[in-house]
């Protein structure tokens, strides 16, 4: 039976546009289990599973719910230990733990001012209240004035931000090596988050990381191409 990914949705409720829900596709596809995804706005969230969960991804494995991007990793490399693995070993679980407490910290929050207010001309009207009363409560900020400096944002994301990620791409095509692991996932789900919803060029073409990033959305047969990007 096909896992289900209740995956978030925007108005058109083809365009998927989550990073977390992208690490857990990419997750799935990596480990070549079937899967069919629920389109899920934000204010749906709280129907699945009757509240399981105020964030997705939450998946459904034969009638298992498990919420957060973290967890679902862990648990999809203990349950199919057969298929390829999504960390190459003990370290490499605690690795990625580290890259996803890097990209919270140091990636998202720059990523994010980029393209806030492009999020919010995505998603249907019910949503986009939901998303600016959450959001400007939690920033202090309208959408606006967020996304209104990022002409000026944008250099230093590039510069600063992507550093560690530009390093690392000289030396090895991918955070797992030769070949992608859970870590490029997780980094991966931002630039896609970027790509699907927005048409500001956050990486510049030529950089490593841009390089890295069109590696990643040709794996798995090409699952994050194939999702559109914002014109
Ligand atoms: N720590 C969670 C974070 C997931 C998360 O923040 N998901 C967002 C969508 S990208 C969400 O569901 N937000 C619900 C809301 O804002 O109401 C994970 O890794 O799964």
């Amino acid at each position: 039976m096909a896992i289900i990914l209740y995956d978030l949705c925007a108005r058109d409720e083809r365009i998927r546009f989550s990073p977390h829900c992208w690490k857990i596709k990419m997750a799935l596809a990596h480990k070549g289990l079937p899967f069919e995804t629920r389109p899920t706005p934000f204010t749906k969230i709280p129907e699945i599973g009757g509240g399981f969960s105020k964030t997705v991804p939450v998946i459904d494995d034969g009638g298992k719910l498990i919420r957060e991007s973290f967890d679902i990793a862990l648990y999809l490399e203990d349950a199919y230990p057969d298929r390829p693995s999504l960390f190459k070993g003990e370290g490499g679980r605690a690795e990625a733990k580290f890259v996803e407490s890097w990209a919270i910290t140091d990636l998202h929050p720059p990523l994010l001012p980029l393209i806030i207010r492009d999020i919010h001309g995505g998603l249907d009207e019910e949503n986009q209240a939901y998303f600016r009363e959450s959001r400007e409560k939690r920033f202090g900020k309208t959408l606006e004035d967020m996304q209104a400096g990022r002409d000026g944002l944008v250099g230093a994301f590039r510069d600063k931000a992507l550093a560690p990620l530009r390093l690392t791409f000289k030396r090895q095509p991918f955070l797992g090596g030769d070949t992608p692991t859970f870590a490029d996932y997780i980094v991966f789900g931002a630039f896609q988050w970027a790509r699907v919803v927005s048409p500001f060029p956050v990486l510049e073409a030529g950089d490593g990381v841009s390089d890295w990033f069109e590696r990643c959305l040709d794996l798995h047969g090409g699952i994050g191409r194939e999702m559109r990007a914002a014109a």
